[in-house]
């Protein structure tokens, strides 16, 4: 098998980071964006939605979709668990992974892609869509700091993949103009603590 990645991409890196935490290593093959391999009709065979991580197994079967790709690798490696382990954790695990993809990564990476240079040309930009999904992303980073006020991982007192998916966000509004506001510090608590994770740069 082997990972068709995108090193400085917020959705592959959670892939990454997850295979890290197992333990497991995959054969990447690199992607250049900013080239604009993902565009080619080469890989465009692979993913016709041009978007990366991919896997590609032995077989030839292609999976995208970073969550589908962590699932995969939860069932054929299924410890440390990252999905939950009971009924109700696997969906609080599930509750609050969308809830960081829909209500935080969604808004920080729209304001990027609305108002950063580097999407000018490649997307077409809203800037007022962007500047609205940053202040929404805000309104939403306050929220969470007041849910971690309780608990030291996002969707309880492990680290599962909700963490993962969160701090992938937070690292890309951290560099993209969308930081956590210096009000929330539970927030800031527990980025400090994921972000030191030996599997944070992976
Ligand atoms: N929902 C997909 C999103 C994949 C995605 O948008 N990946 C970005 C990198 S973070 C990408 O490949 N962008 C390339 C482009 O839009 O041209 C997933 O979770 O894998």
């Amino acid at each position: 098998m082997k990972l068709y990645n995108l090193g400085a991409g917020m959705n592959p890196r959670r892939v990454r980071i997850f295979l890290a935490e197992k333990g497991v290593e995959v054969p990447m093959v690199e992607v250049d964006m900013m080239k604009g391999e993902n565009r080619t009709p080469e890989f465009l065979a692979i993913n016709p939605m041009g978007t990366l991580p991919v896997l590609e197994l032995d077989d030839g079967t292609i999976l995208t979709e970073s969550v589908a790709i962590c699932r995969y690798f939860e069932e054929l490696h299924p410890e440390p668990n990252l999905f939950g382990s009971t009924a109700l954790e696997r969906a609080q695990v599930e509750m609050w992974n969308r809830r960081m993809e829909f209500e935080l990564m969604f808004p920080m990476a729209m304001a990027f892609r609305h108002t950063h240079e580097m999407w000018a040309g490649r997307n077409p930009q809203v800037p007022d869509f962007g500047q609205l999904c940053r202040e929404n992303a805000g309104g939403r980073m306050r929220w969470l700091d007041k849910e971690l006020a309780e608990r030291e991982f996002i969707a309880g007192d492990r680290y599962t993949i909700a963490d993962i998916t969160a701090q992938c966000g937070f690292l890309l509004g951290k560099n993209t103009g969308t930081p956590i506001p210096e009000e929330c510090g539970n927030l800031i608590r527990w980025f400090k603590s994921v972000a030191s994770r030996p599997t944070a740069r992976a």
